[in-house]
């Protein structure tokens, strides 16, 4: 009996050994597919809308699920919060650098200095101008055909419901951060389709920095001056036309029917209003890119190939597909 409980203190010790073991091996341990632990610097624009929280929580449940380091820091949308970030990565040594660029431009020499210090850089959502050798790859949606889808969308919608030959159609546009490359490719890909109808008229254009505050701000200032005569709105993202959509009723008017409404992201806030009817679509981009980030940076510190563009997956939705997709939603 006594040999008995001996030998199962002893089997309790090991066990527990074991376990320690194996919970000293996850805090610390290794990153999934590397020898060592590494440490990832991103550089984020901040919590504009609900797709960037999506995107943020995507980044930090991936890094933690890679067991990656991952320092993480938002700029508020500020250009100048993210060069001052990147550089604090740099002095850290951290192993890999990813970053959203807040707008297109300015990134020439931040990305340099990385380069110099032997740190890979992985461009995340929103291009850059410059050569694609400024950085290792770029993670994210081909922007400028989400604009084209939305104006096909639309064009096919109109012609559906009779309202396609009207002359003029009067759109108005709720545009992105000014300088992004949200915001000029969508513009760019609505503007290539909308200019083969010359029926469509673009009235007014404006910057809602991607808020619903803004989004609501400036729809009301468009309605004051042309609110009778719009008959489509244009928004760079879901939470602009959500804070349309309420500018529009409360001015008196049917967002979904006496104005036509297409939006980008097909976050949960558009499935709402597009199954309530105020939204007429939404044209997805994939804000879950943590698993592809994360796979890229082991990828490039192992020495595999990456391509300079990993394309996420994305569709469109509108009224009548919004309801069947929406239990399966994830952001
Ligand atoms: O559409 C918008 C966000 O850069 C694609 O930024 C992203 C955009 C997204 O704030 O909601």
């Amino acid at each position: 009996m006594k040999k008995a409980i001996a030998l199962l203190v002893v089997l309790l010790m090991a066990a527990s050994l074991v376990f320690a073991g194996g919970r000293q091996q996850s805090s610390e341990g290794v990153t999934r597919g590397m020898g060592r632990k590494i440490v990832m610097g991103y550089s984020q624009i901040g919590a504009e809308s609900e797709w960037r929280t999506a995107c943020t929580n995507s980044v930090k449940a991936a890094a933690e699920d890679w067991n990656i380091d991952l320092r993480f820091s938002d700029a508020q949308q500020m250009q100048q919060n993210q060069l001052q970030a990147i550089r604090a990565f740099i002095q850290q040594k951290v192993d890999v650098i990813a970053f959203t660029p807040v707008v297109s431009t300015g990134w020439e020499a931040i990305l340099q200095e990385c380069k110099d210090a032997g740190i890979p850089t992985i461009c995340v959502d929103r291009t850059i101008d410059g050569p694609n050798t400024l950085y290792n790859t770029y993670i994210g949606s081909d922007i400028k055909e989400e604009g084209r889808k939305a104006a096909r969308w639309l064009i096919e919608y109109m012609n559906k419901i009779g309202r396609g030959s009207k002359n003029p159609v009067n759109v108005v546009e709720l545009q992105g951060t000014v300088g992004s490359a949200a915001a000029t490719d969508r513009q760019a890909g609505i503007m290539e389709i909308l200019a083969k109808y010359p029926n469509y008229k673009v009235i007014k254009t404006q910057t809602g920095n991607f808020t619903r505050a803004e989004g609501k701000q400036v729809m009301e200032a468009f309605l004051k001056s042309d609110g009778n005569i719009i008959d489509v709105l244009f928004a760079h993202n879901d939470d602009m036309a959500i804070g349309a959509i309420q500018a529009i009723e409360e001015y008196g008017r049917k967002p979904g029917e006496d104005i036509i409404i297409v939006s980008f992201d097909a976050v949960k806030g558009a499935f709402d209003a597009m199954i309530a009817g105020k939204l007429n679509a939404s044209i997805e981009c994939n804000p879950l890119l943590g698993p592809q980030i994360m796979d890229a940076a082991v990828k490039i510190l192992t020495n595999q190939p990456v391509e300079k563009w990993i394309p996420s997956e994305e569709g469109q939705y509108d009224q009548s597909n919004a309801a069947a997709a929406y239990p399966t939603r994830q952001y």
